[in-house]
Parts: structure tokens; C-alpha cells; sequence
């Protein structure tokens, strides 16, 4: 015997066990399907925390003869204490037959000592044909729960309610689409009332989950911010542009922009895929419109601010020899704030490889490093990018988390929510633009990246719950 409780998942075919088994052990690699029948042979599925197993749930294939089961179990008269011994006979006699293969395949684990969830779809009216189903399942003794799932509606709850009471301890209605973090909470306590022995074991289990979900919320603060400083900062490299005239800057640059929009995507993308390892998805597909940001975001043609400079430096600079070097006295002296915040050491390299000013090199102040790399492009400089990128990153955030395992769907994140960042209080908007500048300057260590984490938290943490 494990050393953890099991249960096994049984009830007609199609009405959401693999759902059921799916949503919770979080595991989206459950085989669910429109088709009935998909589930051939039980699979144990494990919830682990901290690679400790919590529980174990079988997934079964559900009853197909039920009625012709219960006739054989019948053929011989069985006091009511010998029934587990019968049905222990049925699995002798037919493990390894075809004709009650899934009858075997379901019962054999509950025989090993699992318990028993039972799950029906509440939106069908309750019928007789069912007792079949549910008398077998007496017969074995094990403890019992019963899973109304709404599959269509409620409209038959209360029916099914006053039938199941009769075969089983508990009765519970639960969603594996739509259930939130809570009610699942609360099926796990159910779960430990179901055999006393377990009760304390199912709180802890409870507790420890509720822990890491608090963990789990912070890590994706964590990733969320730092997907928003790469995409802040990002600058895209361009050295072929140091060899090409400016008339030909115009007809590749197109590509260069596209070129930087990938990337964003990529960074984007990727900081997604952290966050549904960390919930433990592997294969959404989340429905989300490109990111897209323009040329003129990204550097202004027309006003000639290629390098982060504004017209009247570039002028200066290209001017020649002498102007270059008043300005480099000047940046020494007073205009150190202009070459600063401005231009990066670089940028300086590529002016001077452009505008043939190699000499530079040896005439730069010290704090000014020298460098033939250029970045033409980025970082993007509308601070209300780092509101759009906020804005996604939770929305697709907060679409996972109220999201079941069961849910075959795409990952569908409404532009709406994405907007969210919008209908912030205006003070609140100030701040936070205030702190993404700051986390651009000051990088992930600074005070800012923490404020714009347990900010991202607090968005988080009320989600999926309730
Ligand atoms: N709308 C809705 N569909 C459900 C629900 N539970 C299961 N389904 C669908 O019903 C079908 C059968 O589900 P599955 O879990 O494979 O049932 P099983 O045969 O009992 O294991 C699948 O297409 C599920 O997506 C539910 O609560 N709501
Ligand atoms: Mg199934």
C-alpha cells in the first residue's frame, strides 16, 4: 500500500472523469475527449508538492457493462459483508478477458484499496440505469463520493442529489472547468472527511498548497518584471549599418524594425512560457494580438534623432574635426549631462565610424567607453510601452490562473483586459511609470523592480480564488 491516499475516478463514459482527474492534479497531459471510450486503461495521475506525492487519482474507463457485472456478482446469493469477496472473484475471473475489460480496468485499483469518485453530469436528468453503476460500486465497500459536474447547466442537481445520497457518503457539485482555487481547496477537504484516517494528512495538503501558491504568485511577479526590463531595455545591434550610406539606411531599415519586433515577440513569448511552466502548462496557445512597435518609436527619421541625439548635435558632430571636439571639451566640462544621458558609449563608436571620426577614440574621456558596436535601434522610448507590456503580462497571467487543466480551449486573452492598465487611478499610473523608468536606469537589483514586483503580486493574488 502507498502511503498516500488514492482514489479512483469512475462513471459512465463522457461525463468529465479525465476532466475531473485533470483540473486536479493541474495536470494538462490528461487525455480528455469529446469521443467516449478515449480512456482505455486506468492511468494514475499524482498531485506532488515538493516531490512528495499528496494523492493519486485513477483514471478509469468507465463502466460499459455494468448491468451484465452486477448480474454476475449476483449469480451466487452474498451476505452483504461478503460482497467485497465477490467482487474480488469477478476480477479473478475476468482479469485479463475482453468481455468486462473495463469493468476490470475500473475496479481493479478500487479493490487495492482506493477510494471511489464517482462523477455524473448534472445537466441530464437522473435515471435508474445509473443504480446499476452505483449498486456495484457499493459492493466493494470502499469509502464513496459522488461528483455532480454541471457539464450543461445545473437543471438537475437537486434530482441527482436525492439519488446519490442513497449510495453514497458525500455528494459534491464540482466544475473541473470552472472551479476556482478555493472550491478545489474545498474538494480536497472532502476528500480527508471521506476516511478519518486521512483527514489530517488532506489539511496539511491543504495548507502546503495554499503555501505554494503564495510562491508561486512571487516567482511570477518576478518573471513578469523581468521580462518588462528586457523589453525596456532593449537595444538591436545593427553593424552593417556603420558601412552603409545614409540613402541606404532608409531601405533596409524596415527590415531592422521588423527584425526588433520579432525579438520583442521572442522576449515576450518567452517570459509567457515561464509563467505557464511555473502553473504547470505545456501547450498553450494563448490567442494574444502581436506586439508591435513602429519606427518612429524606435528612432524619428524626419527628425534626424538617429542616436538619441537631436539635430543641432548631430549637425555638430558631423560638422568635423573641430566641432566634434568642442563638443567632447564641452561634454569633459559642462555638457557631460548632454553626452550622458544621450548617447552611450557605442553610439559614439558608431558616429564615428559613420561620420569618419576613428580619431575620437583616443580623444574620449575616461568614463566613455569606446566600442564599434552600434545599437541603431531601441530601446523604445514611449514610456507607455512599458504599460502595454505590463497590461499583457497580467492579463495573460490572470487568464491562467482562473484557467482549469481540464480546458482544451486556446488561452484566450481579451484585448480589453489587456487594456487594464488604462483604468488605473491616475496617481497610480504616475507612480508605476515613474518606477518602470527607473527599473530601465536602475536594472533588476534596484528599489524599483522590487516596488514593480509586490505590485505585479498584489494584481496576482486574488485572482482564481473565490
Ligand atoms: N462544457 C463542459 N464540458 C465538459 C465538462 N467536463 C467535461 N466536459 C467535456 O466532456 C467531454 C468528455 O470529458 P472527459 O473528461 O474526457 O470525460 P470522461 O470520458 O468521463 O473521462 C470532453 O469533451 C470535455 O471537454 C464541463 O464541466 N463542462
Ligand atoms: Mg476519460
Amino acid at each position: 500500500m502507498s502511503d498516500y491516499p488514492v482514489f479512483a475516478v469512475v462513471g459512465h463514459p463522457n461525463k468529465g472523469k479525465s476532466s475531473v482527474v485533470a483540473a486536479l492534479t493541474q495536470n494538462d497531459q490528461v487525455k480528455i475527449s469529446p469521443v467516449s471510450g478515449t480512456t482505455r486503461v486506468s492511468q494514475r495521475f499524482a498531485l506532488r508538492l515538493d516531490n512528495r506525492t499528496v494523492f493519486e487519482l485513477v483514471d478509469t474507463p468507465g463502466f460499459q457493462r455494468a448491468n451484465q457485472c452486477l448480474a454476475w456478482l449476483n449469480e451466487e446469493p452474498v451476505s452483504a459483508d461478503q460482497r467485497p469477496v465477490r467482487v474480488n472473484a469477478f476480477l479473478q475471473a475476468f482479469s485479463g478477458q475482453r468481455r468486462f475489460i473495463d469493468e476490470v480496468e475500473l475496479l481493479t485499483p478500487i479493490m487495492q484499496g482506493a477510494g471511489i469518485i464517482y462523477v455524473i453530469d448534472g445537466s441530464l436528468p437522473y435515471s435508474p440505469e445509473y443504480e446499476t453503476e452505483m449498486e456495484i460500486l457499493r459492493w466493494t465497500g470502499s469509502p464513496r463520493l459522488a461528483l455532480i459536474n454541471p457539464i450543461g447547466g445545473d437543471l438537475y442537481v437537486e434530482q441527482w442529489q436525492q439519488a446519490l445520497n442513497q449510495y453514497f457518503s458525500l455528494v459534491r457539485v464540482f466544475d473541473p472547468l470552472h472551479a476556482s482555487f478555493d472550491q478545489h481547496l474545498q474538494l480536497l477537504r472532502t476528500f480527508g472527511q471521506l476516511d478519518t484516517q486521512k483527514t489530517a494528512l488532506f489539511d496539511d495538503a491543504i495548507e502546503e498548497l495554499e503555501h505554494y501558491r503564495q510562491l508561486k504568485l512571487q516567482q511570477a511577479a518576478r518573471i513578469i518584471v523581468e521580462t518588462l526590463h528586457g523589453l525596456i531595455t532593449f537595444q538591436q545591434s545593427s553593424s552593417p549599418f556603420e558601412q552603409l550610406a545614409r540613402d541606404q539606411l532608409t531601405a533596409i531599415l524596415p527590415d531592422e524594425v521588423s527584425r526588433f519586433n520579432q525579438k520583442l515577440n521572442q522576449m515576450e513569448r518567452d517570459g509567457q512560457q515561464q509563467l505557464e511552466a511555473l502553473f504547470l502548462y505545456h501547450h498553450l496557445e494563448p490567442e494574444i494580438a502581436r506586439l508591435e512597435v513602429h519606427q518612429t518609436e524606435l528612432m524619428d527619421l524626419s527628425q534626424w534623432s538617429f542616436w538619441g541625439l537631436d539635430k543641432k548635435q548631430l549637425v555638430l558632430v558631423s560638422a568635423g574635426a573641430g566641432a566634434a571636439l568642442g563638443l567632447l571639451a564641452d561634454a569633459g566640462l559642462g555638457g557631460a549631462s548632454l553626452m550622458t544621458g544621450a548617447v552611450s558609449g557605442g553610439v559614439i563608436g558608431g558616429l564615428s565610424g559613420w561620420f569618419g571620426l576613428d580619431w575620437l577614440k583616443d580623444k574620449l574621456p575616461a568614463w566613455m567607453p569606446f566600442n564599434k558596436e552600434t545599437h541603431l535601434l531601441g530601446p523604445v522610448s514611449d514610456p507607455n510601452f512599458s504599460f502595454v507590456v505590463l497590461g499583457r503580462a497580467l492579463s495573460h497571467a490572470r487568464a491562467m490562473l482562473v484557467r482549469s487543466h481540464a480546458d482544451q480551449n486556446k488561452l484566450a486573452i481579451n484585448p480589453e483586459q489587456a487594456n487594464a492598465m488604462q483604468s488605473l487611478a491616475l496617481k497610480e499610473q504616475v507612480r508605476l511609470l515613474k518606477q518602470c523608468r527607473q527599473l530601465q536606469n536602475d536594472g533588476l537589483q534596484g528599489k524599483a523592480a522590487e516596488k514593480l514586483r509586490a505590485w505585479v503580486y498584489g494584481q496576482l493574488v486574488d485572482r482564481g480564488r473565490g
